[in-house]
């Protein structure tokens, strides 16, 4: 069901006890559009708490807000019961279950409202109301629409803003990807009017790196890049003997799959992170080829048109070789 402003005004009463949820392998986008409605909605006056799976990297710490969320994995008692007690529960950047791991039975068990803020490809029809728009830049850009479509657009602070904008500017990968909308800078502008630096907020996201990442960053691209020219497809794949070697902190990787991307005449690129017993995947691409669809399709995945995110229970060698049969023998780019 769309979203009803007026039933979602009732639900969001004095008294109601909310709980936010976001994906596993929390992004700036995750993190910002939930910590963003969290800001807004104790506002109200609300009892809120953000629970996320499993730990956000270090450069998203920085937010207010940030050290009062739940981490799931490390605090199942208090998960539990913040999840059984709400009367209504938000699921932002994320549209099915399987996608905040174990957290997943508890929020489907919960006798709560249900909440979907998202901007995926085909959404489950498992939530009570949907705010779901696979053009929309990000959920953080969602979130400030379902706070003005609540007439509550007066509300926004500059702690809204921050972290709103934190979700924006890095999941439009700093306003360069097609899904930046005029739309987007005009909430950016909105924003920027209660307070928001935005070069504040760039600073802590993307001028925190350590020594040890640039190094890392580094060795991938000078020693682990491949650049299929004819095809215009890039492969960067990490072990994670390397990563411990550069002391990997998570996050460390973010952004390398761009550097793929950035190679004239490359269409498509491929990140590859070797984990225990499981490599991951990152797509990104462009114009029509459909990251999204290849994702499902091969590698247990999926997200939207130019990126996407998958896993194989394989080692990252076993990995490359089974992504380049994928690309030379079972799809056209
Ligand atoms: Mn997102």
């Amino acid at each position: 069901m769309n979203l009803d402003y007026h039933r979602i005004k009732e639900l969001l009463g004095p008294s109601a006890k909310v709980v936010i949820t976001t994906h596993r392998s929390p992004d700036g986008d995750a993190i910002g559009s939930s910590l963003g409605l969290y800001h807004f909605l104790i506002l109200n006056g609300l009892e809120v708490s953000v629970i996320i799976p499993d730990r956000d990297p270090e450069f998203l710490h920085w937010m207010r807000g940030h050290d009062l969320i739940t981490v799931f994995e490390s605090d199942q008692e208090k998960s539990k019961t913040l999840i059984n007690d709400a009367d209504v529960i938000f699921s932002l950047d994320y549209n099915r279950l399987d996608r905040i791991a174990e957290m997943g039975s508890r929020v489907e068990r919960a006798s709560a409202t249900k909440i979907l803020i998202d901007h995926h490809i085909d959404p489950a029809d498992y939530f009570n109301f949907s705010l779901s728009d696979t053009t929309a830049s990000s959920t953080a850009e969602l979130v400030f629409r379902f706070i003005d479509s609540l007439g509550w657009k007066e509300l926004l602070n500059k702690d809204i803003a921050e972290c709103l904008y934190a979700g924006i500017m890095t999941d439009t990968g700093s306003f360069k990807f097609s899904s930046t909308s005029a739309f987007t800078h005009r909430v950016v502008a909105d924003l920027m009017d209660v307070g928001l630096v935005p070069d504040k907020v760039h600073n802590a996201i993307f001028d925190n790196s350590s020594f040890d990442r640039l190094q890392l960053v580094g060795f991938a691209l000078s020693n682990k890049f491949e650049f299929d020219a004819e095809r215009g497809v890039s492969i960067i794949g990490i072990s994670l003997n390397e990563k411990n070697r550069f002391k990997y902190q998570k996050g460390d990787t973010e952004g390398l799959v761009n550097y793929g991307l950035s190679v004239k005449g490359a269409k498509m690129a491929v990140f590859l992170s070797e984990e225990l017993n499981f490599t991951k995947f990152s797509f990104r691409s462009k114009g029509q080829i459909d990251v999204n669809k290849i994702a499902r399709g091969y590698f247990n995945g999926g997200g939207h048109k130019n990126a996407a995110g998958g896993r194989l229970d394989m080692s990252l060698k076993e990995s490359i070789n089974y992504l380049k049969d994928v690309i030379e023998n079972k799809i056209t780019l």
